[in-house]
Parts: structure tokens; C-alpha cells; sequence
């Protein structure tokens, strides 16, 4: 087919090819969630319903997108790491970043309703997303590593703060000078002398956040097979090896990324 004058318009383009051999993480994050939460009364410092829905998103994610290895999210955010051999659509930037972007904000309104159940939507939620690439192994371990210390320094300060407003009655602009300048052992200590709470003994899921892989499966499948000598079919049980479902796990540290390659 002859070409159209207009074609020259895709020159335009820009080539956003992702450097190979890199780990791909696809970085999403909820756009003003301080207001969300608040609107949709999220339980403080940690909501339950939120964290599972935000976990049901990045397996949805997972399940639909091609040749992600890990996901790890917290708060708000979710990380998506592909594979460093991956070639889905020719590894262009904008192609994983909108897709995974599109992917989560669609699955968090239409789970909304199965975490949510009393609680109404009350406007549509956006997500931001940015792109890194990390080109060895021991990047990638640390990045994860930098997201989950993230958790672990907002959570520990968050259930410090909310115990000093909730139980002790305290302003949150109270609670905010009392904290100023507390190291994580002040921190500890405050929870364990003021409230009688051991930080170890908090949910990991709060903690750690939640961490996504993918898990063989054996599957025993029913198969009708002829042999040679016989006439009529004959049903055996055959087991095989599948890569299917996804453990969502709360790790104290990061596995060797080698693990996942
Ligand atoms: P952004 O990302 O710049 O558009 O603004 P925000 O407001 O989303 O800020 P960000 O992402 O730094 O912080 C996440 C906010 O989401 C933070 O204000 C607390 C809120 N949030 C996340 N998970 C929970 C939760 O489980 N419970 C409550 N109460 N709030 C949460
Ligand atoms: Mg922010
Ligand atoms: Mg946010
Ligand atoms: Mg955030
Ligand atoms: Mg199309």
C-alpha cells in the first residue's frame, strides 16, 4: 500500500527503548491518597481493606501484563520488576509504564467494592508512575531494599503518632513536636513503655510491606490416552509443573534477586 503524505508524522516519535540486560521496575503511587484516605475514612495508621486492595491491583497486574518477576508495594505504591530479558513491546518505556498505570487504577475501582463494603467510592483515584532501570543485580536488591526501608521508618513514626493522638489525647501537632527529633529506639520505646506495644509483635504486612512472586505449582490433571495395544481410551492421572499462582508474603529482608531471574 503506497504511503500517505501524512506519514511522515510518525518521525515525530521519540524512541524510549529500555537499555537491555536492565531490570525494568515500574513505580506507581496514588495521587494525593493523604485526601483519599481521609474522604474514604481509612483506618490509621494502617487500613486493612486498603493494603488487600492494593495487592489485589498489583495481581491483577501481574496476571495480565507479561514478564513480571516481582512486584513489592507499601502505602500507596507498588513496584513492578520485569524481567532484564524481557522484550514485550520491544521494551518501550511508555508502553509498560501507562500499561501497568492503566492496568492498576481500572482493577482498584472495580475491586473497590470487595474490600470496600460499606464504604462508597466516592471519586475516581489517579496513579502517578515513573520508570528506573537497574542494571545488576545487587541495584535492584538495594532499590527494593530502599522502598521496604521507606515502610519500615513511615510505619514505625505513623503507629507512634497515632497512639500518642488516639490514646494519650494528644494534637497532632503535639504528637509532632513529642516526636521531633526521636530516634527509632525513642520511637520503640514510647510504644513499649506507653502503651504496652513490642513493635516486633506488628503485622509484618504493616511492617514490611507485601511482596509479590510467582509460585509452582503440581497440578494433577485427568488425560485420556490410547495405548498402542488397546482399543478403548483409558484415563491416567498425569501430574505437571506449572507456574501459577502468586504468594504474597511479607519478608523481613529481600531474597537474593538470583532467586527470581
Ligand atoms: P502524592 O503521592 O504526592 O500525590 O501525595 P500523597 O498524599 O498520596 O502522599 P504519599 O504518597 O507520599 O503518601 C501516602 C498517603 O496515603 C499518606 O498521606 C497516607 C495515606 N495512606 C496510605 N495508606 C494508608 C492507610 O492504610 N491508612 C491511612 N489512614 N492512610 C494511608
Ligand atoms: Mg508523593
Ligand atoms: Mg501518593
Ligand atoms: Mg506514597
Ligand atoms: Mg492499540
Amino acid at each position: 500500500m503506497a504511503k500517505s503524505k501524512f506519514e511522515y508524522v510518525r518521525d515525530f516519535e521519540t524512541d524510549d527503548a529500555c537499555l537491555p540486560n536492565c531490570w525494568i521496575v515500574v513505580r506507581l503511587d496514588g495521587r494525593n491518597f493523604h485526601r483519599f484516605a481521609e474522604q474514604h475514612e481509612f483506618k490509621k495508621p494502617n487500613d486493612d481493606r486498603a493494603l488487600h486492595l492494593m495487592t489485589k491491583c498489583a495481581q491483577t497486574v501481574m496476571q495480565e501484563l507479561e514478564d513480571i518477576a516481582i512486584a513489592y508495594g507499601q502505602s500507596d505504591e507498588y513496584s513492578f520488576v520485569f524481567r532484564k530479558k524481557s522484550r514485550w513491546f520491544k521494551r518501550r518505556a511508555s508502553k509498560f509504564m501507562t500499561h501497568v498505570v492503566s492496568q492498576f487504577a481500572s482493577s482498584y475501582v472495580f475491586y473497590w467494592k470487595d474490600y470496600f463494603k460499606d464504604q462508597e467510592l466516592l471519586y475516581p483515584p489517579g496513579f502517578d508512575g515513573r520508570i528506573v532501570l537497574y542494571p545488576s543485580n545487587q541495584n535492584l536488591k538495594d532499590y527494593l531494599s530502599w522502598r521496604q526501608a521507606d515502610c519500615h521508618i513511615n510505619n514505625l513514626y505513623n503507629t507512634v503518632f497515632w497512639m500518642l493522638v488516639q490514646r494519650s489525647g494528644l494534637t497532632p501537632v503535639q504528637a509532632q513536636d513529642r516526636l521531633q527529633g526521636t530516634l527509632a529506639g525513642d520511637k520503640n520505646e514510647i510504644l513499649f513503655s506507653e502503651f504496652n506495644i513490642n513493635y516486633n509483635n506488628e503485622p509484618l504486612m504493616y511492617r514490611k510491606g507485601t511482596v509479590l512472586i510467582w509460585q509452582k505449582v503440581n497440578e494433577v490433571i485427568t488425560k485420556k490416552i490410547k495405548l498402542p495395544k488397546e482399543t478403548e481410551e483409558k484415563e491416567v492421572e498425569v501430574t505437571r509443573s506449572r507456574t501459577q499462582f502468586m504468594k504474597a508474603a511479607h519478608w523481613g529482608n529481600f531474597i537474593a534477586v538470583s532467586e527470581m531471574v
